[in-house]
């Protein structure tokens, strides 16, 4: 309950509370869109059309106005509309009110002493102000916004795995990562300073109200972004960039004694080395050579290898380039894998040892184990991609 009023109230608040100055825009057209109406219909051309007479009518129009931009979502991220999505929003905006002061003039007494020439005629001149008004007011919106900063400012959607290894590498392209959206609802408000967004209401005031340059996937699979938040950027004319790694070789620091016979001590730390919140811990041991283990894909597991002792093969195929090898031969060597990566690992010692650090939670769903399946499943996440290349040229 007491989730459904704050989720209520963010819908409102953050959502369609933050479009006020567009609410009081689009009031001030229509008021001025009866008066220009009433005036060509009226001889007398000096006095304003009998506003007394009229005053129900415009009443009942921002009523209307209030009711189908809440309920039918139509003033919904301004800033950046395209102009092609902003002509047919301004219609949709337009047509749910005419629809339903037409059917009030229709049916009522009231209605029926209204010239309804002037009120579909006040209609037609509301449009074209909207569409003029709401295009100038952005681009006023836009210089101020983009004046305040010259840097380029991204929004980052990602995991708390991915958080702060996505600020730190946007930040080495020259972006400022201004807000996050984290794809799993944790009770996270800033990281690294930065504001997280909390649901999509948020995510859609943010890219009402705040300049932002791009839009990057960090690190996860893009069907694992909600579809509704992809297209609403799309919609704005902002472009998402993904940036993906199948994998990455990491250096596990390590400490060597000045006494060899001490031995060496290697170590991973949290956030710092590991990008992921590690959920799972196991390892393979009372191996021999040439063992071939593996044979799988995950869907969303992210995993850290290691090998403190012996030697390990890892092969990987992303189901289109020729296969890798990354060979964990020294204990100061880390692999991170990402999902969606066809492996293989071959024992090359006698009781080598291989430790894994996972993201996940054991689960055989998220497994592939079906090698055709891996290749329709790697075809799937194209398809999304070219799919959204092709949203983004629009
Ligand atoms: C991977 C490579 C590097 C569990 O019950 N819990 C666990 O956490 C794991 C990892 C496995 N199991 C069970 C599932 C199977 O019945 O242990 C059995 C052997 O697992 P699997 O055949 O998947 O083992 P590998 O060596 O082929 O793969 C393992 C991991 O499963 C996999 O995530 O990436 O190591």
């Amino acid at each position: 309950m007491r989730q459904n009023l704050r989720s209520f109230k963010n819908k409102i608040l953050i959502g369609r509370g933050s479009f006020l100055s567009f609410i009081l825009l689009d009031l001030i057209c229509l008021v001025l869109a009866n008066v220009l109406a009433a005036n060509l219909y009226i001889s007398n051309t000096y006095t304003l059309y009998k506003f007394e007479n009229y005053r129900p009518i415009v009443f009942i129009m921002m009523a209307v106005y209030f009711f189908a931009t809440i309920c039918f979502d139509t003033l919904i991220i301004v800033l950046r509309r395209i102009i092609r999505v902003e002509l047919i929003e301004c219609a949709k905006h337009v047509a749910v009110s005419f629809v339903v002061v037409s059917v009030i003039l229709f049916t009522t007494k009231t209605g029926a002493t209204f010239s309804r020439a002037i009120v579909y005629t006040a209609y037609i001149i509301y449009f074209v102000l909207i569409v003029a008004v709401h295009i100038i007011w952005k681009k006023l919106l836009k210089r101020r916004i983009v004046k305040r900063d010259k840097k380029k400012t991204a929004l980052l959607m990602t995991t708390d795995r991915f958080a702060y290894e996505g600020i730190e590498e946007l930040a080495k392209e020259g972006y400022d990562v201004t807000n996050i959206y984290l794809l799993k609802n944790i009770n996270i408000k800033e990281i690294e300073n930065v504001r997280v967004a909390r649901n999509i209401q948020e995510v859609e005031a943010v890219l009402c109200w705040e300049w932002i340059d791009k839009v990057f996937i960090y690190g996860i699979d893009r069907l694992a972004i909600p579809d509704d938040l992809i297209k609403r950027c799309f919609h704005m004319g902002l472009s998402i960039e993904t940036v993906e790694f199948d994998y990455k070789i990491l250096d596990v620091k390590t400490v060597a004694n000045k006494n060899p016979k001490l031995g060496e001590l290697s170590f991973l730390e949290g956030k710092r080395d590991i990008p992921f919140p590690i959920r799972r811990v196991y390892w393979i041991t009372e191996t021999e050579a040439d063992l071939h283990r593996g044979f799988h894909a995950h869907k969303l597991n992210c995993q850290l290898l290691f090998c403190p002792y012996g030697k390990i093969d890892i092969i990987l195929d992303n189901g289109s380039d020729k296969e890798k090898t990354v060979s964990l031969d020294e204990p100061n060597k880390g692999l991170l894998l990402m999902p969606g990566l066809w492996r293989e690992m071959v024992w090359r010692k006698d009781g080598s040892v291989l430790c894994v650090l996972a993201s996940e939670y054991y689960d055989e769903h998220e497994y592939i184990r079906d090698y055709d399946e891996f290749i329709a499943y790697r075809k799937k996440v194209e398809v999304t991609r070219n799919t959204i290349t092709t949203w983004n040229e629009v």
